[in-house]
């Protein structure tokens, strides 16, 4: 035991030259600064000074927060590892298991039950990996300590509600070092605005009570914009001589024009005949498979920003429902790119005058729309996807 006690001394020592007392005094009235909104939001202040109690800056917090990825994962990494076999199968059989409670929740909140499974697989694993993280103390430290304060201030308001309503006491409320929680890893104010009791116990509990999760995120996703029938999005085949610089988020068609153009579903079926407006990504480049993206897609985006964490619901969804995987595999050569490789690359557009926006080593929809305009000049296919091949022309560009 002795050198764990040794590292122990030593770990708070470090912490405590880590963290000056003018930092701890900043934290304190950043608490009462916060405590002051939640107490216009109708929290007590018996509840705040109780929830803020004796917390202190969680430094492992700040640390995570500022860590940027030093790679952009490519599309077959993501989804690979979002929709493996096992999280497939075990969809099937959770689905199963909650049929009567999804079905009525369907009827009742348009969304289908296979869609529910899938963001609660890709939250948390059905359940499995929820976080341990004290969720009033992530949320307190990212909004005192790191630049997002006006986010997280509101979000550690709507955590003192949560607690002055019973659902949770401090210690409960656990989550990921963001604070998120639960089954389906809601935000404080996710939980605020859209959680539901439907088991009719008074509390809105969405870490023990599957009915209660369930139903919040079928109530979330259909405030966000979830209407039915058509799913978020499906693989599509596109025809020969496709046009790919249409193959973007910008560029929206009726489904029944991209049908006109010869856009079929994966496996060569008719596309469903609906004039919703609707865009085709080809996530891997041309090479890769395609999607199709219906409005739904947009409502798994409110949920979560990430085209890749949308396109992986989506294809877990079509799964555990019992469909097809997708058939056209990401090319094998597809790499991804570093951090210090995009930056070098938005550099070299920007010099090119192609692009204009922030050097941010990030690979956004601006960054994709300059690298279509350099594989339109050097006669490259313009899918905006900038393989290694692709990065390797525009370094050798004078
Ligand atoms: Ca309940």
């Amino acid at each position: 035991m002795k050198p764990l006690l040794k590292t122990t001394i030593f770990a708070a020592t470090t912490a405590l030259l880590a963290a000056p007392a003018w930092a701890q005094g900043d934290f304190r009235d950043c608490l009462q600064t916060i405590k002051s909104d939640a107490m216009r939001q109708g929290v007590s202040a018996a509840i705040a000074d109780r929830a803020f109690q004796g917390l202190t800056p969680d430094q492992k917090i700040v640390d995570l927060d500022s860590k940027q990825p030093e790679f952009s994962l490519t599309y077959a990494k993501y989804v690979g590892s979002a929709v493996s076999n096992d999280r497939i199968v075990k969809g099937q059989q959770r689905l199963a298991q909650h049929r009567a409670l999804l079905d009525a929740l369907q009827s009742e909140y348009g969304v289908p039950p296979q869609y529910i499974m899938a963001f609660w697989g890709v939250e948390t694993n059905y359940g499995g990996f929820m976080g341990d993280f004290q969720v009033v103390r992530s949320v307190a430290t990212l909004a005192c300590m790191t630049k997002r304060r006006d986010f997280f201030s509101n979000e550690t308001v709507q955590a003192l509600r949560i607690l002055a309503m019973n659902h949770m006491t401090r210690e409960q409320m656990r989550g990921s070092w963001a604070g998120a929680m639960g089954n389906m890893q809601f935000m404080p104010s996710t939980f605020m605005k859209w959680g539901v009791d439907r088991t009719g116990d008074g509390r809105i509990d969405l870490w023990n009570s599957l009915p209660d999760a369930f139903a919040s995120a079928a109530n979330f996703l259909r405030g966000i914009g979830w209407k039915p029938p058509l799913p978020a999005a499906e693989e599509v085949f596109l025809p020969q001589g496709f046009p790919f610089d249409q193959a973007d988020t910008t560029v929206e068609k009726p489904v029944r024009a991209w049908a006109q153009m010869g856009v079929k579903r994966a496996g060569n079926a008719a596309l469903p005949g609906s004039d919703e407006p609707s865009s085709i990504i080809l996530p891997a480049g041309h090479r890769g498979p395609a999607f199709l993206l219906y409005p739904n897609f947009k409502a798994v985006m409110n949920w979560n920003r990430s085209t890749l964490y949308a396109l992986s619901v989506a294809i877990l969804a079509q799964q555990i429902a019992g469909g097809p995987p997708v058939m056209q595999a990401a090319p094998a050569d597809d790499e991804p790119l570093s951090r210090d490789t995009v930056i070098d690359m938005q550099n070299r557009l920007a010099r090119l005058t192609l692009y204009t926006d922030e050097i941010d080593g990030l690979l956004g929809p601006k960054t994709r729309s300059a690298v279509r305009l350099y594989q339109k000049q050097i006669g490259m296919p313009a899918d905006g996807h900038p393989t290694p091949a692709f990065v390797r022309r525009l370094q050798q560009a004078r």
